[in-house]
C-alpha cells in the first residue's frame, strides 16, 4: 500500500520546486519572445480593473458551461449598498450542439437568450452582455476572442481561430427585438475572480478546480508584454493546465499519471490538469486500485471511469468516508473488509492532497509574482475560489490555504468561494460598461486639450502676426505681445575680465551671485553665489519692503563673501516685463507669477532699488544693466555657443528673446545691427487672439489667478499653473464618477495643492503606479491602480499641450529670425532655461519634435543654461564696462 502511495507523496521541498519551475513557465508566458512556445500561456483576458462598488445598470450574462448554459440578467443597484438582484435559467446543451457545426451552436445560444428574455416580460430592450466561453482563446480586446483549441465535450467544426464574439453578435443580430452588444468575452476563471464581493477587499486572482483547473489573476500591465497597453493592471489567463506539457513535471509523475495520459484524448498534453482536476482524480485512483486489488480484479474495476471523482472527495471526509469507500467498492464489485475501506480512503486523500499541493505551489507562484512585480514587501490579497473540487472538498481550501502560507510566506492570502462565475461575469460586463463609460467622458474632457498639428500651426502663425504688430510703433499698443527692446546689440566676444555682481529675480529662487570673469584658458567665468527665498509675503506687500528685502540678501551675501566696502558693477537679472529705455533703466509694466507687490508699477525698478540701498545706508550698489531672465540665459548660453540667438525661459513663468534686425524695431530708431527683443510672449493672447484654445479649466485657473485676463499664453504653459490645471480637470472627472469612486478629497478641492512638480514625478517613467498612489494619498484620496494611471493620463495631456504650445512658439521666433535673413535653411541655437523644462521628463523632447515639424527649415539646437541668467547679467554688465570703457578711451 505504501509503496503505490509514495510516488504520490510531495514533499514541501518539492512543491517549492514546482513552485519555482510554475514562476518560470508564466515568465515565458508574459515574454513576448518566449510566449508563443510556453506551455503555460499567460493569456491577456483584457480586464483593466476590478469592481469598485460603482458599477450600475442591467447586464446580460451567457454562460456556457460543460452540460448547461446558463442564461442570467443581473441588476446592480450602484449605491453604497451595492445590491446584486439576478434572474436566471439553465438550458441543458445537447450532444448535438456541443459537437455539431459551429454556426448551430452560436444559434442556439441566440435562441436561449431571446426565449429567456421573452420569459421575462420586460419593456426595456437594450442590453450589454458578457459572454463566458471557458475554452483556450488568443484574446485580442475584451470584446474580441480567437478560439485556439476546444476540450471537454464541444467539439464544434468551424469555430477554431475565429473570433467567438463576432460569431456570437452575429447570431443575436438575427431578430430584431432586442439589441444586444456582447461587451466581453470572458473565461471562467476571471469570472470567478470579478464575483468576489468589492467590500471585502481587493481580490486579484481567480482559481477554478472543476472538470478542468485555471487561474487568472490582476498582472501589472507593464509585465505582459504581448499586449500594448503598459500602463495599470492587466487580467491574465494562466491556463495553467498545461504546466509541464515540456517535461517540466517528469520527475514527479506517478506511474498512474503516465497510464492516465496514454489513455487520454489529449496524451502529452495538459499535465498539470491531469494531476489536478476533477475529470481526473477518479481516474488517478482507479489506476491505483487496479494495482492495489490486482489480484482481485472485476470487470467494473477494469472498466475506465468507473471511479467517480465525486465519490473520490466524499470519501476522504472523515464522517461519510469510509462508508462511501465500501458503497464505490461495492460497485466496482469487490467485497470491501474495513481494511479495504480504509485504504481505499488513505489513496483518495492522498490525491486529494497531491492534487491540493500543486494546486498551492501554482497559486504561491502567482501570488510570489504579484508581490514581487509589484516591488512590495507584502502582498494582501483575496483568492476566489470555485468549482466542484472545492465546493464538494473542505479539506481541498483547507490545505491549499496552509500550503500557499509556506510556499509563499511573503504573501497574506484569503481563499473565498465565489458565488459562481456567473455573477462575476456579469461583474465583468458591468466594469467594462464602467470603463467604456468613463473612457468616453474622459476622452470627451481631455480632447479639449488635445491640439492638432493644424491647432499649432495656427497659433505659431497667431504668435508671428503678435510680432510683427508688436514691433510696429504704429500697432505695438495693439498686440499681446510686447516686443520689449533690451538694448543689448553685442554678444560677448570673450574680452570681458572683472569681477561682477549679479541679482536673479523671477524664477523659483532669488539669488545673489558673485561672478569672476576670467579668460577661457584660465576658466573663463567662475560663480559663487547664494540663494534666498523671497516670502509670499514680501513678494506681494509694499514694493519698498520687497526691494528692503533684496537689499538685505545681497548685504548678507556680501558679509559672507567678505566683500563689505566693495562696489563691483551688478546685472540685475529681474524676470518681468520691464520697458527698458537704456541698459540700466526699467519701468515695471505689470508684475507676473506670484508677485504683486505694491507701489512698483510704472516705476524705473533700478531706481527702485537704489532708494533702498539709500534707505539701508549699508554699502553702495553699481547697476550697470537690468535684465530679463531671458536675455540672461541667451548671453550667458551664447558665451558658450555663439550661434545662440534665443533665450527661452519655460519655469514659474514662460517668455523668450531673440536678436531682432533693428530695422524691423519700428519702436527705436536705427537701420543697422540687431536688438535683443525680450517678446514677454506670456502675455500672448491677452487681447483675445487665443480664446479659442481656452478650455473652461484655463478660464476656472485664470479666473482664480491674481492678474485674470493677463499672461493667458503662460497660464497654458507655465509651471505656476499646470498643477491648478490638472487639479481642475480631476476635480471635473471625479464629479463625474471616473475617479476616485466619484468622491472628492477637501484636500483636493484646495487651490494649487496639487503642485506641477507632481506632474514630472507623476510623469517620470521609473515611477512606479504605486508611487503614483502615494502621491495622491497624500492628498487624502482613496486610490485605485485605475486612478492613478487616469491622474498619469491627465499630467501626460496637459504637460504635452504645455510643450507643444512652447513649441509652436518657438517656431515662430526662429521662423522670423530665417526670414529676417532670407536664408533657405537657418541654423540657430536656443539657450534654455527654466525648472519646468528641465526637470519634467519629456517637456522638452516634446518642445523639440513641435519645433521639428512647425519649422522644418530651422536646425535648432536647445541649450540647457548651467549657471542661471545670474551669469548671463554679469556678462551683460562685463560687456556694457567694456564698452563704456572704449568710449571714455
Ligand atoms: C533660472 C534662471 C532665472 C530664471 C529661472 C526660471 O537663473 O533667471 O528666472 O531659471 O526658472 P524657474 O526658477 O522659474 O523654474
Ligand atoms: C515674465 C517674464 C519672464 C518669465 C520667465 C514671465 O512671467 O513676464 O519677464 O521672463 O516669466 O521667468
Amino acid at each position: 500500500m505504501q509503496n503505490s502511495l509514495r510516488p504520490l507523496c510531495l514533499s514541501l521541498e518539492t512543491l517549492h520546486r514546482v513552485k519555482s519551475r510554475m514562476l518560470e513557465a508564466m515568465e515565458r508566458g508574459l515574454s513576448r519572445r518566449t510566449h508563443s512556445q510556453a506551455t503555460v500561456r499567460m493569456l491577456p483576458a483584457f480586464i483593466r480593473s476590478t469592481p469598485d462598488g460603482t458599477e450600475r445598470g442591467e447586464f446580460l450574462v451567457l454562460e456556457l458551461g460543460d452540460t448547461h448554459l446558463r442564461v442570467l440578467l443581473m441588476e446592480l443597484s450602484g449605491d453604497t449598498d451595492q445590491r446584486v438582484t439576478m434572474k436566471e435559467r439553465c438550458f441543458p446543451v445537447p450532444d448535438a450542439i456541443a459537437q455539431g457545426p459551429g454556426e448551430k451552436l452560436f444559434a442556439f445560444l441566440a435562441t436561449c437568450l431571446w426565449e429567456f428574455l421573452d420569459g421575462l416580460h420586460m419593456p426595456k430592450t437594450d442590453f450589454e452582455l458578457g459572454f463566458s466561453f471557458p475554452f483556450t482563446c488568443r484574446q485580442t480586446r475584451l470584446d474580441q476572442s480567437y478560439l485556439i483549441s476546444w476540450s471537454k465535450r464541444f467539439q464544434c467544426a468551424g469555430v477554431e481561430g475565429r473570433d467567438v464574439v463576432v460569431l456570437l453578435q452575429d447570431a443575436i443580430n438575427k431578430q430584431d427585438r432586442y439589441h444586444i452588444k456582447v461587451i466581453a468575452v470572458v473565461n471562467d476563471t476571471t469570472g470567478t475572480m470579478m464575483s468576489c464581493d468589492a467590500s471585502a477587499g481587493p481580490c486579484e486572482v481567480g482559481l477554478v478546480v472543476d472538470a478542468g483547473t485555471n487561474s487568472c489573476f490582476m498582472a501589472e500591465a507593464r509585465h505582459v508584454e504581448v499586449v500594448e497597453e503598459s500602463e495599470g493592471r492587466m487580467g491574465v489567463v494562466t491556463e495553467w493546465g498545461s504546466f509541464g506539457d515540456d517535461g517540466a513535471l517528469n520527475d514527479m509523475l506517478s506511474p498512474y499519471d503516465l497510464q492516465l495520459d496514454q489513455a487520454s484524448l489529449n496524451p502529452g498534453r495538459q499535465r498539470f490538469e491531469k494531476m489536478i482536476s476533477g475529470l481526473y482524480l477518479g481516474e488517478i485512483v482507479w489506476h491505483i486500485l487496479t494495482e492495489l486489488f490486482s489480484g482481485r480484479m472485476t470487470p467494473a474495476l477494469l472498466t475506465k471511469g468507473s471511479v467517480q471523482t465525486q465519490d473520490i472527495l466524499e470519501i476522504t471526509d472523515e464522517q461519510v468516508g469510509l462508508a462511501t469507500a465500501r458503497r464505490v467498492l461495492r460497485a466496482l464489485g469487490l467485497e470491501a473488509s474495513d481494511q479495504d475501506c480504509f485504504n481505499m480512503q488513505q489513496v483518495c486523500k492522498a490525491v486529494c492532497i497531491r492534487a491540493a499541493g500543486l494546486c498551492a505551489a501554482g497559486l504561491a507562484a502567482i501570488v510570489s509574482h504579484m508581490c514581487r512585480n509589484r516591488e512590495l514587501s507584502r502582498l494582501k490579497t483575496s483568492v476566489a475560489v470555485d468549482g466542484a473540487v472545492f465546493r464538494a472538498h473542505a479539506k481541498f481550501s483547507q490545505t491549499l490555504q496552509q500550503l500557499v502560507k509556506q510556499l509563499a510566506p511573503e504573501c497574506d492570502v484569503t481563499l473565498v468561494q465565489a458565488e459562481g462565475s456567473s455573477k462575476g461575469i456579469g461583474m465583468v460586463t458591468a466594469v467594462a460598461s464602467r470603463l467604456a463609460a468613463q473612457r468616453l467622458q474622459v476622452n470627451q474632457t481631455l480632447a479639449l486639450l488635445q491640439l492638432s498639428p493644424a491647432a499649432l500651426g495656427t497659433v505659431q502663425a497667431l504668435l508671428r502676426r503678435e510680432m510683427e504688430l508688436g514691433l510696429k510703433k504704429e500697432t505695438n499698443a495693439m498686440s499681446s505681445v510686447r516686443m520689449l527692446p533690451t538694448y543689448i546689440c553685442a554678444t560677448p566676444d570673450g574680452s570681458e575680465r572683472g569681477d561682477f555682481l549679479a541679482l536673479d529675480l523671477g524664477g523659483t529662487n532669488f539669488r545673489v551671485l558673485l561672478v569672476k570673469v576670467g579668460s577661457r584658458e584660465r576658466g573663463g567665468v567662475q560663480i559663487i553665489s547664494e540663494v534666498y527665498s523671497i516670502p509670499p509675503h514680501v513678494a506681494q506687500g509694499p514694493g519698498s519692503q520687497l526691494f528692503d528685502h533684496i537689499v538685505e540678501c545681497i548685504a548678507d551675501f556680501q558679509t559672507k563673501q567678505g566683500m563689505m566696502g566693495q562696489t563691483l558693477p551688478l546685472g540685475f537679472t529681474f524676470s518681468f516685463p520691464c520697458q527698458q529705455t537704456s541698459l540700466d533703466q526699467g519701468i515695471l509694466l505689470s508684475w507676473t507669477k506670484g508677485f504683486n507687490a505694491s507701489g512698483c508699477v510704472g516705476q524705473d525698478v533700478v531706481k527702485l532699488l537704489r532708494e533702498a540701498v539709500k534707505r539701508k545706508n549699508h554699502f553702495a550698489l553699481d547697476v550697470v544693466a537690468i535684465v530679463n531672465d531671458t536675455v540672461g540665459t541667451m548671453m550667458s548660453c551664447g558665451y558658450h555657443d555663439p550661434n545662440c540667438e534665443v533665450g527661452l525661459i519655460v519655469g514659474t513663468g514662460t517668455n523668450a528673446c531673440y536678436m531682432e534686425q533693428l530695422r524691423n524695431v519700428g519702436t527705436l530708431a536705427g537701420e543697422e545691427g540687431r536688438m535683443c527683443i525680450n517678446m514677454e510672449w506670456g502675455a500672448f493672447g491677452d487681447n483675445g487672439c487665443l480664446d479659442a484654445f481656452f478650455t473652461p479649466f484655463d478660464r476656472q485657473v485664470d479666473e482664480a489667478s491674481l492678474n485674470p485676463g493677463r499672461q493667458r499664453f503662460e497660464k497654458l504653459i507655465s509651471g505656476m499653473y499646470l498643477g491648478e490645471i490638472v487639479r481642475r480637470i480631476l476635480l471635473e472627472l471625479t464629479d463625474k464618477g471616473c475617479l476616485f469612486r466619484g468622491r472628492l478629497s477637501p484636500k483636493l478641492q484646495t487651490p494649487d495643492i496639487f503642485q506641477t512638480k507632481f506632474l514630472s514625478s507623476i510623469e517620470s517613467d521609473g515611477l512606479a503606479l504605486r508611487q503614483v498612489c502615494a502621491i495622491l494619498e497624500e492628498l487624502g484620496l482613496h486610490v485605485s491602480c485605475e486612478d492613478s494611471v487616469l491622474v498619469r493620463e491627465v499630467c501626460q495631456v496637459v504637460a504635452r499641450r504645455a510643450a507643444q504650445l512652447c513649441g509652436a512658439a518657438v517656431a515662430a521666433v526662429v521662423e522670423k529670425i530665417r526670414e529676417n535673413r532670407s536664408l533657405e535653411q537657418l541654423a540657430v541655437t536656443v539657450g534654455v532655461d527654466g525648472t519646468l523644462y528641465k526637470l519634467h521628463p519629456h517637456f522638452a523632447q516634446q518642445v523639440q519634435e513641435t519645433v521639428r515639424q512647425l519649422a522644418p527649415r530651422c536646425s535648432v539646437t536647445f541649450l540647457q543654461s548651467e549657471d542661471g541668467s545670474g551669469k548671463g547679467a554679469a556678462l551683460i554688465a562685463a560687456v556694457a564696462c567694456r564698452v563704456a570703457r572704449h568710449q571714455r578711451a
